[in-house]
């Protein structure tokens, strides 16, 4: 059951599909207050768990840290940040009752859960103009299906985007493209796709490629396709201001980019230097914007990531005017009474400022709105100027899209990558806690760079982490400019990366299958334990292992030099490990705490009592994978119904495209 509560006049986020009508007086549960903003406080039971969240910090269960829906462009994702690149405003409380709570407010929303008092939850934000929709069920599996359904369906990408991606900010001439293919094909990795980062455009211009490196970028692009390659190309937020860049100049003659108090187009420094925002909150930009990707998508291209999108700003000229005054006063202090801390302090608030966001103006339905208003719906705009746009071009096909800041809606454009975690092992852990959380928020096409973006990466770490992103959908290895070179062919014995990636393209028919039921009926891919065994205390407190689809939980090793790990199975399971030499062990273990034993390079799953899943014959590109015949692994006499289709066709449905399959 869904009931809506208004305050205020709420800004239309697009969030919900579906119309609710409101209800009159208080939520069922929580007391709130509107005199100073807005607040919804209520207690938690000792048992309660708090789920939700989508792309946040810390666990599964949410309870006991405060956590401030603010987009934000943040490269250190350590234990006490609060506030990554996206705002998912949604949670689930679930004890005696479930109950589902979706905050749509477009701006910074405080979640206080926990922290400053153990059993209170406290929902703040500074403006009492927000809708609350409160939904009830019989469990939180039940609750987040109810508001998946709220949010309409998961954007689907197309069946390529479930291969391999090999990525890293760097790759900048042909023939750093050119290698990355040549050294997967060399050693028999399975490759689909190499992502290029901000240094494939001339003069970071989004929509322009650099002609010196590419003089005939669609002739380029093709000779990637015909060694299984799909290049997918970032694209920033920021579009460079230059006299006679097109994207430049017409968004200037039409009126198209945020604009100032003064009615002057607001400027802020990202990397192409200055650079004006197109305010995609207007549905007319968005159609311009979005329509832009036609330049790249002529030249061949299907699939783009979405960046800078917070949007983040280096600095605005008023934010660095400041810093002068200040350092100029610094200087010329010559009494010692100004401490450094004052210029600082300054050059600290200089990115990504509340200044200047207070700076710059969108234009809704006629109306100015200040950006701070609205901050949290600048990612999700842009790709859905980009997701709406590209369903025009390409109608008849599937284009691969995911963005780095988003608010929940945006689901139905796009998928999302984590943003910049470090080659931390800390960091395989939140990777697995985040993705049964932003299913719960509707995204379904999510991974993190695996083997880590920031930091100096391990081989270890790197075979680690890919163990587990074989189940992720988006499974991309990226790595910043400066850090060690982590493509696999940079390590020792290749070959135990070429078997775990020939790993997950087995898997693919599984994987894909289960990707596409719960995109096309509001479930989730991923789901904690608890979500199927909910009347089991201790699955409930399992915050590393998931289960994906109704078969298989997943239980990766994220500590360095462990040779294994011990895993809690809630009930009997077959134990599956996919061994460097092809071959398989399978071992049932009954329910209980195991230690279990994996190799470096080995791929551990586990199978639900009585389930079976396929298994497809080694491939390097999703294209050369063959569904006849599929093998089963898993209990014998089970059956599974695999969904197959085209992987472009955008208008899919379940039925039709599913079959039963029966082990031998
Ligand atoms: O300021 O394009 O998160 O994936 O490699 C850094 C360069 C900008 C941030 C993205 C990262 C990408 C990088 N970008």
């Amino acid at each position: 059951m869904v009931q809506l509560y208004v305050f205020g006049h709420p800004f239309e986020t697009d969030a919900v599909v579906q119309s609710v009508s409101e209800t009159a007086g208080n939520p069922p549960i929580g007391t709130i207050a509107t005199t100073h903003g807005f607040s919804f406080t209520h207690t938690l039971e000792a048992q309660d768990v708090v789920y939700g969240l989508g792309e946040a910090n810390r666990g599964i269960n949410k309870r006991g840290f405060r956590y401030v829906n603010h987009c934000s462009d943040t490269p250190s994702h350590t234990e006490d940040l609060s506030s990554l690149y996206a705002a998912h405003n949604f949670i689930v409380l679930s004890g005696t009752n479930h109950i589902g709570l979706f905050f749509d407010y477009p701006t910074t929303i405080t979640f206080d859960i926990g922290y400053t008092q153990q059993d209170t939850l406290s929902v703040t934000c500074d403006s009492a103009n927000l809708k609350l929709y409160v939904i009830q069920g019989a469990s939180a599996y039940d609750v987040v299906k109810e508001f998946r359904s709220l949010i309409g369906p998961s954007y689907i990408p197309p069946k390529f985007a479930f291969g391999f991606g090999q990525s890293r900010w760097g790759y900048k001439t042909r023939k750093d493209f050119e290698r990355v293919v040549q050294e997967h094909r060399k050693h028999h990795i399975p490759l689909d796709m190499v992502y290029m980062d901000i240094d494939y455009m001339e003069d970071y211009k989004d929509f322009t490629v650099n002609s010196e490196e590419f003089p005939d970028f669609p002739a380029f692009v093709q000779e990637m396709r015909e060694q299984g390659v799909h290049l997918v190309p970032i694209i920033d937020a920021g579009v460079k201001i230059e006299k006679g860049y097109p994207v430049y100049e017409e968004g200037v003659q039409k009126g198209y980019f945020c604009k100032r108090e003064d009615g002057s187009d607001f400027e802020a420094a990202v990397w192409p230097g200055l650079t004006h925002f197109p305010d995609v909150l207007n549905p007319e930009v968005r159609q311009w914007f979005g329509n832009w990707y036609r330049v790249l998508v002529d030249a061949g291209i299907d699939g783009f990531w979405n960046d800078m999108n917070e949007p983040a700003i280096f600095y605005s000229p008023e934010g660095l005017a400041q810093v002068k005054t200040s350092m100029e006063r610094y200087l010329a202090d010559s009494t010692g009474a100004l401490s450094h801390h004052s210029v600082l302090d300054a050059l600290n608030r200089l990115s990504n400022s509340s200044e200047d966001y207070q700076r710059f103006y969108h234009k809704v339905q006629g109306e100015w709105v200040r950006h701070d208003r609205v901050h949290n719906l600048f990612g999700y705009n842009m790709t859905r100027a980009a997701g709406e746009a590209l369903a025009q071009l390409a109608p008849d096909r599937r284009i691969l899209l995911f963005s780095r800041s988003s608010y929940i809606g945006m689901h139905r454009y796009g998928g999302v990558w984590t943003g910049d975690n470090m080659s931390w092992w800390s960091h395989i852990l939140l990777n697995i806690k985040m993705m049964p959380s932003l299913n719960m928020c509707g995204f379904l096409y999510c991974g993190a760079d695996l083997g880590g973006f920031g930091c100096n990466t391990t081989r270890d770490l790197l075979l680690r982490w890919l163990a587990f992103g074989v189940f992720t959908p988006l499974m991309r290895n990226h790595s910043a400019l400066g850090t060690r070179e982590q493509e696999f062919y940079q390590f020792e014995n290749p070959q135990d990366f070429r078997h775990i990636i020939s790993v997950r393209y087995r898997l693919i028919p599984y994987l894909y299958s289960e990707f596409m039921k719960a995109a096309l009926g509001n479930d989730l891919y991923f789901k904690p334990l608890s979500f199927l065994y909910p009347n089991d205390p201790l699955a409930c407190e399992v915050e590393d292992q998931l289960m994906i689809g109704n078969e298989v939980m997943v239980a990766p090793v994220y500590q360095q030099n462990a040779t294994g790990r011990y895993v809690y199975l809630p009930e009997e399971m077959l134990f599956v490990k996919f061994c460097p030499d092809g071959t398989l062990t399978q071992t049932v273990l009954p329910a209980g705490v195991h230690h279990v034993s994996v190799a470096l390079n080995e791929v551990p799953l586990f199978i639900r009592q009585g389930h079976t899943i396929p298994l497809a014959q080694p491939c390097e590109t999703v294209a050369d994978l063959s569904t006849q015949p599929l093998e089963c692994i898993g209990y014998s006499g089970a059956t599974y119904t695999l969904y197959d289709d085209d992987g472009m066709c955008r208008s899919c449905t379940l039925e039709g495209h599913t079959t039963i399959l029966i082990k031998e």
